[in-house]
């Protein structure tokens, strides 16, 4: 009889509590907290959310203050000082995500400094979950967001200069030093070390909870228009507080199509390791088309809810930034496919 019941309550449970408890049960201790971003340059934003995380502070307020140290370098590729589009105009794209599901977005967005803080005002103090272009730079203006001049860096001035001699707009990579991403990557190789656009930032807060973020000038000498996979949740950004986070970096286009993080996120959910689940992601860009995936980038990084980390791209030139107590400044080589 005994068993019997607890037979039913089993059943009653549902297979799927029961599969995703054991889920957490198989992982092991990750850390907590802990803050995990794209790119080298991940290693001064990881600085200013850490200055939060260990404080107590909110995983949300992390990924916001780390990333708008990345949008504030004028001679990055993430902010105002990024290469613009083709038309010579720099537009910038943002996400944010909270640990109660709630997201906000901006894209196309031009002359504001922080446009991770108006996709968080976004989410914030609107019904909506995406703004774009004019009515973006509308709303950040009405909350206090000052329009700024449009300045390029010297970085940004001499890449453009030196596309527009051709302004070709075709796919070309260098695997040699593959962090270019496939159609815009030549005109990113002389502006220095710095050769990528975007930062991307999970974090789990010492309370448990998971937050992202992930700001970008897009691609390059992108057409007027153009928004990729950084302000789409989903895609360049997902947060589910029961299970994980995931953030992507690389050829936008290539992530919308599979929905990257999401898809990451319901790997982890399945119970796949966050390096594992980045691999599986990168998989399924691969099997859609091997061809094109040889010429492209895409960076997937994850953490779960233990506070677990990982990452996995498709070619060599990933490296992503990891902090937590007593490992302040990590930086990882992603492993690749290619
Ligand atoms: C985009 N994913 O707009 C971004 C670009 C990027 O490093 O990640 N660059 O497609």
């Amino acid at each position: 009889m005994i068993q019997r019941r607890s037979f039913i309550q089993l059943s009653t449970l549902g297979i799927s509590s029961l599969m995703s408890s054991k889920i957490f049960r198989a992982e092991k201790a990750g850390q907590k907290p802990i803050v995990v971003a794209t790119w080298k340059e991940g290693l001064r934003a990881n600085k200013a959310a850490w200055e939060i995380l260990n404080k107590n502070g909110r995983a949300l307020d992390a990924v916001e203050a780390g990333v708008m140290v990345t949008e504030n370098s004028i001679n990055c590729c993430v902010g105002l000082g990024a290469n613009p589009d083709r038309d010579g105009i720099v537009t910038l794209d943002a996400s944010i995500m909270d640990e109660n599901g709630n997201a906000g977005c901006v894209a196309a967005i031009e002359r504001i400094k922080h446009p991770i803080s108006v996709a968080r005002r976004v989410m914030e103090k609107t019904p909506h979950v995406m703004l774009v272009g004019e009515g973006a730079q509308k709303f950040a203006v009405s909350e206090g967001f000052p329009l700024e001049e449009q300045k390029l860096s010297e970085g940004a001035e001499k890449s453009y200069k030196e596309w527009l001699k051709e302004s070709k707009y075709q796919p070309v990579i260098n695997i040699e030093n593959a962090s270019g991403h496939g159609p815009f990557a030549p005109a990113r190789f002389n502006s220095g070390e710095w050769n990528h656009d975007t930062i991307g930032m999970i974090a789990l807060d010492a309370k448990g909870n998971l937050s992202g973020s992930c700001t970008t000038s897009g691609m390059g000498f992108k057409m007027r228009g153009r928004v990729g996979d950084s302000p789409i949740i989903g895609a360049g950004l997902f947060v589910d507080n029961e299970v994980g986070a995931a953030t992507a970096t690389g050829l936008g286009e290539e992530v919308i199509k599979i929905c990257g993080t999401h898809l990451v996120v319901e790997f982890m959910r399945q119970g796949l390791s966050p390096a594992a689940a980045c691999k599986k992601a990168v998989e399924r860009i691969v099997k859609k088309d091997p061809v094109k995936a040889k010429e492209n980038q895409v960076g997937f990084i994850a953490i779960n809810k233990s506070g677990e980390y990982g990452g996995f791209c498709l070619q060599k030139g990933f490296d992503y930034a990891v902090c937590y107590a007593g490992q302040p400044d990590l930086l990882i080589n992603s492993k690749s496919w290619y």
